[in-house]
């Protein structure tokens, strides 16, 4: 059976990175179709289409995306590419690797993302020059497919519960709804669920990640929170992380498009590479995502490494590395 893959790479770095994660799912012995498209920063300025529609469409049929990243053009890209594949959840893992220097070694923490509204469904204003309004969007359904999704995956995944990070004591009536709706489904699943305020998680998490497993939280905390525990582990060259839809699902690394480096070579791969392991993993590929893992673990420990983890590889070094091991 082929598997039908849409490698998107958008711009900066995602051109680099995609790459490397694609020379890593070719090294293995499963049938892929790689289909490139287009979007981002770089394509609107050619066209004045960040997305353009045949890069829609083929992440709406393909059985899986890779994506890269988006810059200025984010909101116009990598958010309608969540919807062409429905995606509510956004599984982003945030673990210290063995041989990292971590500020907090002892992380081990899976954010589960509500996917679709909070603050970023997009209902922006600008009312005047001076004044501009948002507005956050909370719906029961959306929060009870969260919570199935996380009662689905603390119980597959054999853990304890999970907790749900919010502010409700503040946006009472949107991350109330969510609060109750998420515990409500726990509760009924027989699922254990415990609740922290966003901001003291902000905090204990610094101070001891371990206090946390599953953390399910609505969109724009799920987007700042894992990016916080990306400064726990090592950096954001080591976030993973899976859209996942009923039928569909994108993934992409948690970093953005780092201009810092971009056409240096030097991008890390990791994010990325693991991304692509949690995409076979999706696809039932177990033993080949174990084997992906497995190969990026040992590059961590082994090297060689990109700069932002301390050495002196370029991406491609990385990434030869892990084919080998692969
Ligand atoms: N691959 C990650 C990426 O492109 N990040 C840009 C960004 O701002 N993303 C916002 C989000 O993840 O919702």
């Amino acid at each position: 059976m082929t598997h039908e893959i849409a490698v998107i790479p958008g711009d900066g770095i995602g051109r680099e990175v995609t790459p490397a994660a694609v020379a890593v799912l070719e090294a293995l012995d499963i049938d892929f179709e790689f289909v490139e498209a287009d979007a981002g920063d770089a394509v609107k300025e050619e066209t004045g289409e960040a997305l353009p529609q045949e890069t829609y469409e083929l992440a709406a049929s393909a059985d899986a995306t890779l994506f890269g990243a988006a810059g200025e053009t984010a909101a116009d890209v990598i958010l309608p590419l969540r919807s062409a594949v429905d995606s509510f959840v956004n599984i982003r893992p945030a673990t210290a690797y063995p041989g990292i220097d971590a500020v907090r070694p002892e992380t081990d923490l899976v954010f589960l993302r509500e996917n679709t509204e909070g603050v970023y469904a997009g209902l922006e204003d600008r009312l005047t020059e001076d004044v501009a309004t948002l507005t956050r969007l909370t719906t029961r359904s959306a929060s009870r497919r969260l919570a199935e999704f996380a009662c689905d995956y603390v119980e597959d995944s054999d853990r304890d519960g999970f907790t749900i990070a919010h502010k409700a004591n503040v946006m009472r009536e949107t991350d109330g709804l969510f609060r109750d709706t998420v515990a409500e489904v726990a509760d009924d699943r027989g699922v254990k669920a415990d609740e922290v305020l966003m901001d003291a998680f902000a905090t204990r998490v610094c101070l001891d990640p371990t206090q946390f497993d599953v953390v399910v939280c609505p969109n724009l905390a799920g987007d700042v929170l894992s990016d916080l525990a990306a400064g726990l582990v090592g950096g954001l060259g080591l976030l993973p992380s899976a859209n996942v839809g009923p039928d569909r699902a994108l993934f992409e690394p948690v970093h953005g498009t780092a201009p810092d480096i971009a056409g240096e070579g030097v991008a890390n791969p990791a994010a990325t590479i693991i991304s692509a392991a949690m995409l076979l993993e999706y696809l039932g590929h177990h033993d080949e995502a174990a084997a992906v893992t497995e190969a990026v673990e040992t590059t961590l420990v082994e090297g060689p490494r990109t700069p932002d983890l301390g050495g002196d590889a370029s991406t491609e070094d990385v990434t030869n590395a892990i084919v080998d091991r692969v």
